[in-house]
């Protein structure tokens, strides 16, 4: 069904998409992962925060109150998914659409919405912009924008895990286009030629910004670009909640038993703009959109919940009005806390801080901007 939506690497002859979650609520048994029911009403209040906050975290952005945002409409199934599955010891490099896999892994909504605001309380001290936090507590690297660089660092931390010989995996996130960054291949090429544990996760959501996959690349799909590295690529239907644990924690299998990457590429579409700063409709046709309402991944679980006796309108009101309240909470603190001291921008870089940094963080603290932080 989801073949005739997308694209043309949809087409691919003998390209499986796993699949489990079927279209009357019942599951796969030859991928289904055996979640207990509560498993899956945990994961499916997380999909709902996640829309929940993104929706309103852009019209925070259009009140003026937060300077951007980039969020995971439509793709909460294979970032909630995949992040579920990964263990607690294993490590996860973002791209900068995962903020519902970072919350999931215990990152704390408070200190994402100071990131938001870049206040005094940002993890990363107001120097970044919104959405670029770190969480060392929760096996969360930083934040890359840059196209790819992340997929580096997570075959870097990858090796050094196994020449450590510590029992771990590394997960990294991506999306269609950064299969076209030079990052991409440096870190496949690495990863099947050093048999890391790490995990490619590519979030296929058929757009980079206005760029269309089939713009992006020749080949038939982006799982059969690991063949020429020597990882293996497995199609996955980034919709299905189920689907995206199982492949995810075979991916992990295989790291476990010492047989290196494994390239997902997780089936989804980007039902928002590419960030607050886009306008889709410029570039998309808006009849793109509809078969993704059709097959949206909180829809689908719900339906699934609600067919195991699991949900109903009244727990979902209660969900709703929780997440509405812990979210107001957390703006009103994020809005009245301080401005980052102007004096960290000289902080963290260098163990001691060099003559030349001393002098002018002296000459700032004593100009006109001293008493008021930035
Ligand atoms: C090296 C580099 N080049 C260009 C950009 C501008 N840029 C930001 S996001 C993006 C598209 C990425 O698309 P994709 O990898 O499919 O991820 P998605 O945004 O769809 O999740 C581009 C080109 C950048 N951030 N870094
Ligand atoms: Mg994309």
């Amino acid at each position: 069904m989801i073949a005739a939506a997308v694209t043309r690497t949809e087409e691919a002859p003998n390209d499986t998409i796993v699949r489990v979650l079927r279209e009357d609520g019942s599951l796969d048994p030859a991928h289904d992962p055996k979640l207990e029911i509560d498993e899956v009403v945990h994961l499916y209040r997380h999909m709902v925060e996640t829309r929940i906050i993104d929706e309103r975290l852009v019209t925070l952005q259009r009140q003026g109150r937060i300077g951007f945002h980039i969020g995971s409409l439509g793709e909460e199934a294979a970032i909630i998914g995949s992040a579920f599955a990964m263990r607690q010891q294993d490590w996860l490099f973002p791209c900068y659409r995962e903020f519902g896999a970072a919350l999931l892994r215990g990152f704390k909504l408070q200190s994402f919405i100071d990131n938001m605001f870049g206040n005094a309380n940002d993890p990363v001290k107001g120097r970044q912009m919104p959405d670029h936090y770190t969480c060392r507590e929760a096996h969360w690297g930083s934040i890359s924008s840059p196209i790819g660089t992340q997929m580096t660092q997570a075959v870097g931390f990858a090796w050094a895990a196994k020449i450590e010989k510590k029992s771990l995996a590394a997960l990294v996130y991506f999306g269609d286009g950064s299969t076209s960054s030079s990052e991409f291949h440096n870190a496949m090429n690495f990863a099947g030629v050093f048999k890391t544990p790490s995990i490619f996760f590519c979030r296929n959501n058929g757009w980079a910004i206005s760029v269309p996959v089939e713009r992006q690349t020749a080949s038939r799909t982006f799982a059969e670009k690991g063949v020429a590295y020597g990882v293996p690529g497995v199609r996955v239907d980034g919709n299905d909640l189920f689907a995206v644990i199982s492949v995810t924690r075979a991916a992990i299998r295989r790291c476990e038993a010492g047989e290196g990457s494994t390239l997902i590429e997780a089936l989804t579409y980007r039902m928002g703009g590419h960030s607050t700063s886009d306008d889709p409709n410029r570039y998309r046709a808006a009849d793109e959109l509809k078969p993704w309402v059709d097959r949206d991944p909180i829809e689908r679980i719900r339906r699934y919940l609600e067919h195991n006796n699991a949900w109903d309108d009244n727990r979902e009101e209660a969900l709703r009005e929780d997440v509405d309240k812990r979210f107001r909470e957390a703006v009103a603190s994020a809005e009245q806390a301080e401005a980052p001291s102007l004096t960290t921008m000289f902080e963290d870089v260098y163990k001691k801080m060099p003559w030349h940094l001393q002098e002018q963080r002296d000459e700032l603290l004593a100009g006109p901007r001293a008493p008021k932080a930035h």
